[in-house]
């Protein structure tokens, strides 16, 4: 069972888009816990890979410049190598937040947006270095960081599909890691409140990410060490394990269901010996591949233990 999904990132010019991508392609080549990603293209895989180098030479040409066209990656999410999930991811220019529905790359934004499995929403840490202290400061970096537009998208989104995962990522946190993670959260639920309420559906994990700490100094010379890029992919992709799992768990039910209504019929287990057998051997293949999701699964809680994640605004326990 392996399915495409889209995976769409919000977040206004500069907010760190592109080098998130980057950097989390390349910490995900290398590997966590067995889970790799690759791009399904080659010439992806060598720009991206390109950046990346880039990246780590450091220097003032270091950061990919600001991206002026759409385009969609494909990427394979892997486990041993081999593909558990292939999914979409459109780099677009983040200005395109702001613009009227008549430009193209808001169209195709918007169109992709409203097919997406899961949303991360970029908030750049150099917003967040200091305290919201009231509503009119909320408000200003609401304007600033275009999180009044993200919302706006979300509430279509919510439109057409219902509430969906959504990552908050924060990115560049190099740049506010010197408060406390507790009081960050306050201000990012202040930014998006709509997705803590009490009955609103919203499953949202907040998760800060950078290039590294060193570039918080100065970023050109700063070393890279990612932090957390990793993340909010791992997240995507338990929801979506979690959903696959529950399918299954449905599946099962339905086929032993099936088996019991036959085998309790009057010489039930004679005559439809050959259907009871197939289901059997159904059964068993479901319940093998849910132990493998779940082993799949228990590997990324390991890993999304260090994010706060939300259901109903009430913080949850990551659990297979
Ligand atoms: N301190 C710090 N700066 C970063 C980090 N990541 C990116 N930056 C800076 O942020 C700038 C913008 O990053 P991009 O990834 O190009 O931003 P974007 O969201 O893709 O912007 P658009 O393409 O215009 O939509 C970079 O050129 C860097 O100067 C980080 O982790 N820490
Ligand atoms: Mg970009």
């Amino acid at each position: 069972m392996s399915e495409n999904i889209k995976i769409t990132m919000l977040g206004t010019t500069g907010a760190g888009k592109t080098c998130f991508m980057v950097g989390m392609y390349a910490v995900m080549q290398l590997g966590v816990h067995g889970f790799t990603l690759s791009a399904q293209d080659m010439d992806d895989d060598i720009d991206l890979t390109d950046n990346w180098e880039r990246l780590t030479e450091g220097g003032e040409g270091r950061f990919p410049a600001a991206t002026s066209d759409t385009y969609n990656f494909c990427f394979n999410f892997c486990y041993g190598f081999k593909k558990l999930m292939g999914f979409e991811w459109l780099d677009y220019r983040g200005g395109a937040l702001r613009d009227k529905a008549s430009q193209s790359d808001v169209q195709t934004l918007q169109k992709t947006l409203n097919q997406s499995s899961c949303v991360f929403m970029c908030i750049s840490g150099e917003h967040l270095a200091n305290k919201i202290e009231n509503s009119s400061e909320a408000l200003n970096l609401a304007k600033k960081t275009r999180a009044d537009r993200m919302n706006f998208f979300l509430n279509q989104l919510h439109e057409e599909q219902g509430p969906v995962p959504v990552v908050i990522a924060i990115t560049k946190y190099d740049l506010c890691m010197h408060r406390k993670r507790d009081d960050i959260k306050e201000d990012i639920k202040k930014l998006f409140n709509p997705l803590f309420t009490e009955d609103g559906g919203w499953l949202v994990a907040i998760c800060p990410v950078s290039l590294g700490k060193g570039l918080a100094g100065d970023k050109n010379t700063g070393n890279i060490e990612p932090i957390n890029l990793h993340l909010p992919l791992a997240f995507a992709i338990y929801v979506q394990l979690s959903l696959q799992f529950l399918q299954l768990g449905d599946y099962e039910k339905q086929e032993s269901e099936k088996m019991t209504v036959l085998r309790n019929k009057f010489l039930g287990s004679w005559w439809y010996n050959n259907e009871i057998k197939e289901a059997e051997k159904r059964l068993s293949e479901i319940k093998a591949y849910g132990n493998d999701l779940q082993v799949k699964m228990n590997f990324l809680t390991r890993e999304l233990g260090r994010i706060p994640v939300y259901f109903n605004g009430q913080e949850q326990e990551i659990n297979v």
